[in-house]
């Protein structure tokens, strides 16, 4: 491995909708302006990655690179890099933070408006990609990051350096899914001591949401899901109370909520990605300050329905976010901190590890609803 020279390593590619993932050689272009070549640590699954392995729509993007929630060590730095050098701890982070556009320099916005979020297959600066195979065919990137790869190259708006005492299998959960939960309950909600909180979808995000208004002092978290073995699981992510959707007979989700919270919760979270929740977790938020905030991912032209007369005057606020409004460069830092003070649990998310040749396992665990995260270490 050399500065500035090409780097021939292994990688698990996706070259087909829904295939097993093809561990070949590929070659690792050096970094460009703004770029950073990282050796990945390790990386562990998350479900937007599976969601873009199985699609099918047209223009499908294979063969392609996946993998986005990782921690690595800095090889290399291209040219205008001052923010680290080689051996270097970072985190790539799929949302960038760019620390120079109004937005990211102001504390009310993480959507850095220099390099606008978007699901691009290349670099994000210069739109080409840094990865080829032995035949010389173009490997997609995917959000940024593509870390199921030995080395990938990253840009520097979208890399976090951190203490190097943190162990990996750790730090790596907050590229992604965990810091989107607990960002929601911490930053785009701000849950204060004392809340009720309301989670929708007892997943990964919606029980590091649980984690998120557990450290915030939430008094009551009510877990909604249709699956009843979930409840277990939550209790020890401090869920208090739960609601199984298929148990509601006739009434509503949130009518069930409303009646439980004597007229609906402080907090509500959509961590599934379903319309008919976003409305059923909006109608369930206290009116006066009642805030409910989405993190799942529906379809993107889907449409949220509210009667006009059930927003009116009722003093509720309903938002989104990505990657819980986290700020990356400076809040990924601070979790680290509440994780190694003991205040923020980490380690009950990984529920797998696997070596780098067995990433497909960590798919099917996915698939088969059995892990929560499942690190892959390279
Ligand atoms: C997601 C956020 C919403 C768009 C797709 C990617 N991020 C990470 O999993
Ligand atoms: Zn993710």
């Amino acid at each position: 491995v050399e500065a500035g020279k090409p780097i021939r390593c292994k990688a698990a590619v996706a070259r087909k909708p829904g295939e097993p993932l093809v561990i070949e050689e590929i070659i690792v272009a050096p970094p460009s302006h703004h770029e950073v070549r990282v050796r990945i640590i390790c990386t562990s699954l998350c479900q937007s990655d599976v969601t873009f392995w199985k699609l099918k729509d047209l223009p499908a993007i294979f063969p392609r690179i996946l993998g986005h929630e990782a921690i690595g060590v800095v090889e290399s730095v291209g040219e205008d890099v001052d923010e680290v050098v080689e051996g270097d701890v970072v985190i790539p982070v799929f949302l960038p933070d760019c620390g120079d556009c109004a937005d990211c320099k102001s504390k009310k916005s993480n959507l850095c408006s220099k390099l606008p979020f978007q699901l691009s297959p290349w670099m994000p600066r210069d739109k080409t990609s840094r990865f080829t195979d032995l035949k010389g065919e173009v490997l997609y990137h995917f959000l940024n990051v593509s870390s199921f790869s030995e080395y990938t190259v990253v840009d520097t708006a979208h890399i976090v350096k951190i203490d190097p005492s943190i162990p990996p299998s750790k730090a790596c959960l907050l590229s992604c899914g965990v810091s989107t939960g607990v960002g929601a309950a911490w930053r785009t909600a701000n849950v204060e001591a004392g809340s009720t909180v309301v989670i929708f979808g007892l997943g990964s995000i919606g029980l590091a949401v649980a984690e998120g208004a557990r450290i915030s002092g939430a008094t009551k978290i009510i877990g909604v899901d249709v699956n009843q073995e979930k409840f277990e699981i939550a209790k020890k992510f401090g869920v208090t109370d739960f609601v199984n959707v298929g148990e509601c007979g006739d009434k509503p989700v949130s009518q069930v909520i409303n009646e439980m919270t004597g007229g609906g919760a402080d907090y509500c979270f959509e961590c599934v990605g379903l319309v008919s929740l976003m409305e059923q977790a909006y109608a369930c938020s206290r009116k006066g300050w009642g805030k409910t905030v989405i993190l799942g991912v529906e379809k993107s032209d889907s449409l949220i329905s509210l009667r006009c007369a059930d927003v009116v005057g009722n003093g509720k606020t309903l938002t989104g976010a990505l990657f819980g409004g986290l700020k990356a460069k400076s809040d990924i830092p601070t979790l680290l901190k509440r994780y190694m003070d003991k205040e923020l649990e980490l380690d009950k998310f990984v529920t797998h590890e696997v070596d780098f040749e067995d990433i497909n396992k960590a798919f099917d665990l996915l698939l088969e609803g059995k892990s929560l995260r499942c690190v892959i270490w390279m």
